[in-house]
């Protein structure tokens, strides 16, 4: 009867760890995306990013520094000026000393931020000098994204959660093994990559934000108002991102697919792009492609 009941056990032991195993190796770390277990920020694929990962660590490590500094001043303190072995408190009310010391001291480490945070800051919002200027537009729930300058002036398309996807969601499904779940797209956006590119970010109805941690990227959407923000992509690859505006019940299902092609690529994408519009203009009116031919 033992003998049964252990082999019982090894199978549902084996079976388990086989679909425990199953299920650790059947997600993958996206590449531009979300890793399995990430911890730290996504590796930085412009200069932007870079800043604000090394701007990060710098903060951690000196308010881990301050942690560490006043925490040692205030344990040693209570220990060695303890009642059991018969300290007598001090007397004294006003210390110029003292005072000085946590005014000045603090200042001075709060200039030491602010000077390369602002360096950074002010950088993030020079979008003078784009190669390509794309709007993007929030919508309740997909982006619109609309060329105005540069290579791919004029092409426009509107970018929804693949429906595939859509429908794992809806069906309550658990343990669903695809790496880009819920991130990819029907239409990325696609940018050239090593040039200056201005998103110029809107809402069409309520208030969304366009962000690529990556890039680090973050802008809201707002309807009526107008903001910017730019990359510089140095990597060629797929990025993603989501709205990060809670704007209704769908909000989880807008991401963002940036597509970073190299020049020759880009060129013939958008060749192709203003190919089968022209396509399109042609079949649906023959005499107005022939006047804009
Ligand atoms: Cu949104």
């Amino acid at each position: 009867m033992f003998e049964t009941l252990e082999k019982k056990l090894a199978t549902a032991t084996v079976g388990a760890l086989c679909w425990w195993s199953g299920i650790a190796s059947a997600v993958n770390d996206l590449p531009g995306g979300p890793a399995v277990h990430q911890l730290n920020l996504p590796p930085a694929v412009t200069k932007i990013a870079e800043e604000q990962h090394s701007l990060h660590w710098m903060m951690m490590i000196i308010c881990l520094g301050i942690f560490v500094a006043v925490f040692g001043v205030m344990f040693y303190s209570i220990f060695k000026h303890r009642k059991s072995v018969g300290h007598q408190p001090a007397t004294f009310h006003e210390s110029i000393k003292v005072e000085l010391a946590w005014t000045i001291v603090p200042f001075i480490i709060v200039i030491v931020m602010a000077i390369p945070a602002t360096r950074t800051v002010v950088a993030q919002k020079d979008t003078s000098n784009a190669d390509v200027t794309i709007k993007a537009t929030g919508y309740q729930w997909r982006w619109g994204y609309e060329y105005l300058t540069g290579e791919g002036n004029g092409i426009n398309y509107v970018s929804s959660l693949d429906n595939e996807h859509r429908l794992i969601s809806d069906s309550g499904a658990k343990g669903v093994a695809l790496d880009n779940y819920l991130l990819k797209v029907d239409h990325p956006l696609v940018v050239p990559v090593n040039k200056k590119v201005r998103v110029i970010v809107t809402g069409g109805d309520v208030i969304h934000a366009f962000a690529v941690p990556a890039f680090g990227i973050k802008q809201d959407a707002i309807p009526g108002f107008v903001r910017d923000t730019w990359f510089r992509a140095e990597k060629t690859g797929d990025f993603y991102g989501q709205c990060q505006e809670l704007c209704g019940k769908e909000h989880a299902y807008m991401p963002i697919h940036v597509k970073v092609l190299s020049q020759e690529d880009y060129s013939a994408w958008v060749k192709s792009k203003q190919e089968t519009k022209t396509a399109a203009v042609s079949a649906a009116d023959p005499a107005a492609a022939k006047s804009t031919n």
